[in-house]
């Protein structure tokens, strides 16, 4: 069960939560209808409104803090799920972008906090639900433009922690439920892309996912195995 609690501003749901980890318990989720400063990775900056679904939800339990780069592709199956209830062509770029028709719908940030040692994990989902624009960002679309179709964001969002709590309860049990969905739907499978591996642009050939959450690439003739912080694929 998480615990809800909803503020009606923040400037981001994850800065928050980082900012207060002592004061909130595992599994507290914190969700507002405005983020007026929402972040990505390396200070990108994240659009949301009313329409969109936008929270994070901090993890205390020392299994999910040991399992970060599981975690990562865990959640992003979670939305995959949820999406794919209500609308096909939903795919999966690794570690954790969820797109549909080849457009970003949802945007995921973990981070993790430490004192001295790592204490938490800060999950924080930005899901494009209802919304009919999304400024000048042709990359982008959400459930509404997808489907033609307004949800209600409460019953989605119930879904999906639904979703991420079967995915984590299957992890723990020994399975990988969710490593098998995200390679079944490997957006970048055997595509040549353009990635960036130790700060070296490279075009490299996504191969496969391993057990312990690593892409393998074809870079020349070489096969690497790497690491979320090792590889990043370009943005859309
Ligand atoms: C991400 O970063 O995709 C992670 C975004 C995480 C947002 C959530 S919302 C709740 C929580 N609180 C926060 O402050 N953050 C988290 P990245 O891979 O760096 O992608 C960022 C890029 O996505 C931007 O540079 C834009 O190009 C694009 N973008 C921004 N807003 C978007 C949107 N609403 N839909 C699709 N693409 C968007």
């Amino acid at each position: 069960m998480y615990n809800i609690i909803k503020f009606e501003e923040l400037n981001s749901t994850n800065l928050y939560l980082k900012e207060n980890k002592d004061l909130y318990s595992d599994k507290t989720l914190i969700i507002t209808n405005k983020q007026t400063s929402g972040r990505g990775r390396l200070s990108r900056t994240w659009l949301s409104t009313i329409d969109s679904l936008t929270f994070s939800i901090i993890y205390k339990d020392q299994f999910i803090i040991d399992n970060f780069s599981s975690l990562s592709l865990i959640s992003s199956v979670a939305v995959f799920l949820t999406l794919s209830k209500y609308m096909s062509n939903v795919s999966l770029k690794w570690p954790n972008d969820v797109l549909v028709n080849e457009h970003k719908i949802c945007g995921i940030l973990l981070e993790a906090t430490s004192t001295n040692t790592l204490d938490s994990i800060i999950l924080g989902i930005g899901l494009n639900v209802n919304n009919d624009n999304l400024g000048d960002n042709p990359n982008a679309t959400s459930m509404y433009l997808e489907t033609n179709t307004k949800f209600n964001k409460e019953k989605i969002l119930n879904e999906l922690l639904d979703n991420l709590d079967m995915l984590i309860e299957d992890f723990k049990e020994g399975n990988k439920k969710y490593l098998e969905i995200f390679k079944e739907h490997n957006y970048l499978l055997n595509k040549e892309v353009e990635a960036t591996i130790n700060e070296k642009q490279e075009i490299v050939k996504v191969i496969d996912i391993l057990e312990n959450n690593e892409i393998v690439v074809k870079l020349n003739d070489k096969i690497l195995k790497l690491n979320s912080g090792e590889l990043s694929f370009h943005k859309l």
